[in-house]
């Protein structure tokens, strides 16, 4: 089966593509060091959980360093974010992206939500603006306790989450940004007909997205959703290809055509890809079996998103 990006057909032939091996950084990082360095962190390679004031509000995130976690040098930031009717913590567990064989270097982030969900949903208990501005403080305050390397901070989610991290993606704060990884994502906001309320802080703005083709809650066809109108996955995709002004597509099928990753070439970058599992449905995208698989009655799929992300992020840092 093929996937096709409407948009994106038409420069295809004619756009010289220029790959770059997966594995080495498509821009190299030269890290710059933020206040936080030189200050001392015990229990490093635990969660640990911290109370920030934003908009007036009390508002929980916890944080996970690297075990060996050095107070001079900066390191790679992660943000992840839950789905709906969640927290950090069941985000972490389920995603065991903690874990050192998929954070390697990264300090790994995780804010809760008000009332479990994030903002752009019509549960939703905030508004964009303010969640947004959230995301700005926790920034601030992370660079300010911990060494972060300004130029490789990252965002990823699952579901409302994932959605979410489509909604700083397309607002000034996601120039804070090096990429972004929505996984399930249901996306709520910029769903206007034209779809012009994402505004991105530059292009093109490295996304990966992750989703399954048997998605019950967050439709890979797009339609009502829980929280309101949800586009088909093609079709947000084909508004970033636009965006990011991508020029070339490959597409690599796997696991006798249950597994498709499609990669778009974007300004000699490899920055806008995609991977849509047929017979998943809403969960992360995981080998072992985990929590989001038992809730929807799943067992393992054939990615590992938890990997996939990170690897991804690697090869990207803000330009
Ligand atoms: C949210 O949107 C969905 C889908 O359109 C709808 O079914 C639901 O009733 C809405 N809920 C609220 C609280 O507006
Ligand atoms: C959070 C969770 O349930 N994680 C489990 C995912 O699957 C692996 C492998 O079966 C388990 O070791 C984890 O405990």
């Amino acid at each position: 089966m093929r996937l096709s990006l409407a948009a994106i057909a038409v420069t295809c032939i004619a756009a010289a593509a220029h790959a770059w091996p997966a594995t080495t950084p498509q821009r190299v990082a030269t890290a710059s060091g933020t206040k936080g360095c030189g200050k001392t962190h015990y229990f490093n390679g635990i969660t640990q959980y911290h109370d920030l004031k934003s908009s007036s509000r009390d508002r929980k995130y916890s944080i996970h360093l690297p075990v060996d976690y050095h107070k001079a040098k900066p390191y790679p930031l992660v943000i992840g974010f839950h789905g709906s009717d969640s927290v950090g913590l069941f985000f972490e567990a389920d995603t065991k992206m903690s874990e050192p064989r998929f954070s390697g270097d990264k300090i790994m982030v995780y804010p809760d939500g008000i009332g479990g969900a994030w903002a752009g949903a019509n549960y939703s208990k905030v508004s964009v603006v303010e969640d947004l501005q959230f995301v700005a403080d926790l920034l601030d305050e992370i660079r300010g306790d911990y060494c972060i390397d300004n130029d490789r901070i990252y965002a990823t989610g699952m579901s409302n989450g994932g959605g979410f991290v489509n909604t700083i993606a397309c607002n000034e704060i996601g120039g804070e940004f090096a990429a972004f990884a929505p996984a399930s994502g249901s996306y709520y906001t910029d769903n206007n007909k034209h779809h012009d309320e994402c505004k991105p802080a530059r292009s093109p703005l490295p996304l990966l997205e992750i989703h399954g083709g048997s998605d019950k809650s967050v439709h890979y066809d797009g339609g009502e959703g829980e929280g309101g109108d949800e586009p088909a996955i093609l079709d947000w995709l084909t508004w970033w290809a636009k965006r990011n002004a991508c020029t070339s597509q490959k597409q690599d099928d796997s696991f006798h055509g249950d597994v498709h990753h499609i990669t778009l070439t974007c300004d000699g970058l490899e920055a806008l890809q995609h991977w849509k599992v047929d017979d998943m449905g809403h969960c992360w995208a995981s080998t072992e079996i985990n929590f989001s698989q038992i809730s929807v009655g799943e067992g393992p799929t054939h990615i590992q998103a938890s990997e996939i992300i990170m690897k991804f992020f690697d090869q990207f840092s803000k330009p």
